[in-house]
């Protein structure tokens, strides 16, 4: 007579809320040790953190305004701590996409040259940048 074992592995049920927020893993929850990340919570954007589970951080938008007074009227080119995001007319906004934290925006033209100027952007805030040309 043979007999046979059969050893089944039992892993854990992973259907519990950990955190208590109303989400198990299984339903989405992409932290399951904090109540404020699930699906459907408030993404706060810009934090880098995806409190609501659709895969990455929301990014905050802001814009940049060419305040009318600039005696040139000329088309700036718009760059963020070094990176071109768009050209702005006078008295028009360009908008884009940052992060949280301190930036550079420089706006130059062939004519009147480069202006810098600097600024902090909060988690979850938005952003309007005026560009005087002086
Ligand atoms: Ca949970
Ligand atoms: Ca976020
Ligand atoms: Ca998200």
């Amino acid at each position: 007579m043979v007999l046979i074992r059969i050893v089944t592995a039992v892993t854990l049920c992973p259907a519990l809320d950990n955190d208590g927020d109303g989400y198990t893993v299984a339903q989405g929850d992409c932290n399951d040790n904090n109540s404020s990340i699930h699906p459907g919570a408030v993404d706060i954007c810009g934090d880098g953190i995806d409190q609501d589970c659709t895969g990455s951080d929301c990014p905050i938008q802001t814009d940049a305004f060419l305040d009318v007074k600039n005696d040139f009227h000329i088309t700036q080119r718009i760059s963020i701590d070094g990176t071109y995001v768009g050209d702005v007319k006078p008295g028009q906004t360009v908008t884009f996409s940052i992060s949280a934290g301190s930036h550079t925006l420089k706006a130059c033209d062939n004519i009147t040259g480069c202006l810098t100027k600097s600024m902090y952007i909060e988690a979850g805030g938005r952003g309007v940048w005026t560009i005087f040309d002086s």
